[in-house]
């Protein structure tokens, strides 16, 4: 099933690919002298799965307001909807993480019926011990899987396994864990025991995981704990990670480090000791900000994607991880992915041979602008034409707005308060 008209897409396609067509030749004649062959990077580009959180289609906050838009998802057969749109314009986002119990559903068969008749499959499974559930026996207000109160981190962990098991039914092969476990004021948390307990909840964890799942672990170095989190930084997730063993990665999510960290380093020190497994793509200028990818910072994922580049990108797992609060959802979520795949291009274009060398030679500044030479490549040609050919948008955004898909939505969703989305 299509959630938009394929011919309005094809109508769209038609007036813009003439204008495509010759912009696509000239670069293509341009990093032909470079040596560089286009077709490879556009396969490249239109390979890259981008995944989509369940939580990002809702219109987020921060926990001072939310401002609904109109036909926000209520729930998560509405929200692959959403999803299913985005990917019908970009080719680009075929899966969908969700998170529990957020999008907790009496009938899982239904929701991987839905997603797989929308050709949407699932990505990892997200659990949720960082919020107390109605009805929930004990409290995460002191730590989940860290927990001083063995009861607690036992039931942390039963959480956990039971997402798991939902993960089974829709077919997702990953679990990603984020806690918020830490403290507020020096002296209440003795660092060391709770990371030895965190790690020994997390060992239970990963027993549970069936072959061929992966278990990615998230590290933020502040809140909502605002002194320490136990998790704190990519060195602990590293540590986490190999006590754990095989199945245990680490996800790095752009907007948890505090500003001006090199994380392009810390990427690729995790690829050298085979623990990076993926990321939560985001923006930020102070914090978690999660702002939309590449809106503040594209230099940042260029570099990035160089280092996944060269360990051959594919491997890893992507997903997007931000809070829309005053855009439509979709079309920042469309926006974001473009900026994912440019990074990806671009870095895709980097002279690696003449970098090398360069680097040998000690010679600072042709490094440099090696790097330069193919941030400064506008590629989008390249993203449009990786569109096109998956049956997507040339000009996604416009094609999106000429749907009326939102003004469709707004009747037919009435506003659910305990709808939303974002993180804040
Ligand atoms: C925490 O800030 C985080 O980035 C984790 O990925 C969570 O799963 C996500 O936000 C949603 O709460
Ligand atoms: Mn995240």
């Amino acid at each position: 099933m299509r959630m938009i008209d394929p011919e309005l897409i094809a109508q769209d396609n038609l007036q813009a690919g003439p204008g495509l067509e010759a912009d696509y030749a000239h670069l293509a004649a341009q990093l032909g002298r470079r040596g560089t062959q286009i077709e490879q990077i556009t396969e490249a580009v239109g390979r890259l799965r981008v995944g989509l959180p369940s939580w990002a289609v809702g219109t987020g906050g921060t926990r001072f307001g939310r401002f609904p838009g109109p036909g926000e998802p209520r729930h998560i057969l509405e929200k692959l909807e959403d999803v299913a749109v985005i990917h019908q314009l970009t080719g680009g986002n075929p899966s969908i993480s969700t998170h529990y119990p957020w999008d907790a559903w009496p009938d899982y068969r239904e929701v991987a019926e839905k997603a797989a008749g929308l050709g949407l499959d699932f990505d990892a499974v997200n659990s949720n011990t960082f919020q107390d559930q109605p009805g929930q026996a004990l409290s995460y207000k002191f730590g989940s899987l860290s927990h001083t109160d063995p009861a607690v981190r036992q039931q942390a962990i039963e959480h956990n396994l039971e997402c798991i098991r939902i993960g089974q039914e829709l077919g997702s092969r990953a679990l990603t864990v984020w806690i918020a476990d830490g403290s507020n004021y020096p002296g209440q948390s003795h660092f060391a025991r709770a990371f030895a307990r965190y790690l020994e909840s997390l060992k239970q964890i990963a027993a549970g995981l069936p072959a061929g799942w992966q278990l990615f672990i998230e590290h933020k170095f502040f809140e909502p704990a605002f002194y320490s989190t136990v998790l704190a930084d990519w060195g602990s997730s590293y540590i986490a990670a190999r006590e754990v063993g095989e199945p245990c990665r680490c996800l790095v999510d752009l907007g948890h480090h505090a500003p001006s960290v090199n994380v392009e380093q810390i990427v690729s020190r995790l690829i050298q000791f085979g623990k990076l497994g993926g990321f939560h793509f985001n923006d930020s200028k102070y914090g978690d900000d999660d702002l939309e990818t590449g809106s503040l910072n594209p230099y940042q994922l260029f570099l990035v994607f160089c280092e996944l580049a060269e360990a051959g990108a594919e491997r890893f797992a992507y997903m997007i991880d931000q809070s829309h609060n005053i855009t439509d959802p979709l079309e920042s979520l469309i926006f974001s992915t473009a900026q994912i795949q440019r990074a990806y291009a671009q870095a895709l274009l980097v002279d690696r041979a003449a970098l090398a060398e360069a680097q040998e030679n000690n010679d600072a500044l042709l490094a440099t602008q090696i790097l330069k030479a193919a941030y400064q490549t506008d590629v989008g040609p390249i993203l449009a034409t990786a569109r096109q050919r998956s049956g997507g948008a040339i000009q996604p955004i416009p094609t999106y707005r000429a749907s009326g898909y939102r003004q469709q939505v707004a009747q037919a969703r009435p506003r659910d308060q305990r709808a939303g989305g974002g993180t804040g």
